[in-house]
């Protein structure tokens, strides 16, 4: 019996019914009331809890998920003080700091944006690339153009900030470009909230490795590597080294895993191993995913030790260590 019809039936009981003790049972009110697991915002590393604080304004307000989470992770898109995301984030190896973001809905409605440089909100652009145009990309000069056409304005500050382009000149002496990733040099984030109605969203936004060879771009932007929701099964993200991520097509795998059963946190365990066997003897390369179902159940999973992510519900506002398959040496 479907639940409605189930809950139709119990409505038709009159007030004087005598129940059998299974409806009794099925009457109670834990059963009548299933325990809802929204609204829930989860996003990476620490300086989610500040964004899932901006989120919270519409999420706690029975706003959209959709609106909660651009507007969560341009929170961390101002933070002038981030490195890994936003204007003040590394350069590329070229000097320049470039940027990719993307967006997606319940019903998979995508925008996205990468190599886009001087603009301060590249969420905000994904956003409007998803709403205003029948594309679901646009990358480096032409997003900016675009993006400048359609009122987004250009920064008056030089980027990178000065204590950037210090760090950036001491690493030209040697030029080496590590893929090592740990929480010190390492902050993309990405966020997945469901709202008081059950839909479900996700964003995703970062500066991209540091000293990238120019014209580089990650997992972050790519629909189905560093996001990707399914209002029929629920969404995930990913942080850390976005190549890795794009060649596991690391997003939609979790969604794919979650679609047969697996819980976030196992879907999320699954896609590390898969990873670790298709880059064997690559050390030092954290990767971390996090899944939400459609049921508001959350989970993550790293390859490294060190990979934690900020959750806000109705009763909790905190950080949650994830579980991790290798610890650094
Ligand atoms: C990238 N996944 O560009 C991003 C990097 C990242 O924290 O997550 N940094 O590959």
């Amino acid at each position: 019996m479907s639940r409605r019809k189930f809950l139709k039936n119990l409505g038709a009981l009159g007030a004087g019914t005598v129940l059998t003790p299974l409806a009794a049972k099925l009457h109670s009110p834990s059963l009548l009331s299933p325990k809802k697991n929204h609204p829930i915002v989860i996003s990476t590393w620490i300086h989610g809890m500040a964004a899932n604080a901006g989120a919270w304004e519409i999420l706690g307000t029975s706003g959209d998920a959709l609106d909660a989470v651009q507007k969560g992770v341009a929170v961390t898109e101002s933070d002038l003080t981030n490195r890994s995301v936003g204007l003040g984030g590394r350069p590329d190896r070229d000097g320049y700091v470039t940027l990719d973001a993307c967006i997606m809905d319940h019903d998979s409605r995508c925008g996205s944006v990468a190599f886009l440089e001087d603009i301060q909100h590249p969420i905000d652009v994904a956003r409007a690339i998803m709403d205003k145009t029948q594309h679901v990309m646009l990358v480096g000069e032409g997003a900016q153009k675009w993006a400048l056409e359609n009122g987004f304005p250009k920064v008056d500050y030089e980027v990178p900030f000065e204590e950037v382009q210090k760090e950036y000149e001491e690493w030209l002496i040697k030029s080496e470009y590590e893929t090592d990733v740990n929480v010190e040099n390492h902050d993309t984030i990405g966020m997945l909230a469901m709202d008081a109605n059950g839909r479900i969203a996700g964003a995703c936004t970062t500066s991209g490795m540091a000293y990238k060879i120019r014209g580089r771009v990650g997992d972050s932007p790519i629909i189905g590597a560093g996001l990707f929701i399914d209002g029929d099964v629920g969404g995930a993200t990913a942080t850390g080294v976005g190549e890795a991520i794009i060649r596991t097509a690391g997003a939609s795998a979790v969604v794919e895993s979650m679609r047969r059963g697996a819980s976030p946190e196992e879907a999320c365990y699954d896609i590390v191993q898969r990873l670790l066997k298709k880059h064997r003897g690559v050390e030092g390369m954290q990767v971390g995913f996090l899944a939400m179902n459609m049921q508001g159940e959350y989970g993550g999973y790293s390859v490294y030790n060190g990979f934690n992510y900020a959750l806000r519900t109705q009763d909790r506002n905190e950080m949650v260590d994830s579980k991790y398959t290798r610890t650094w040496d």
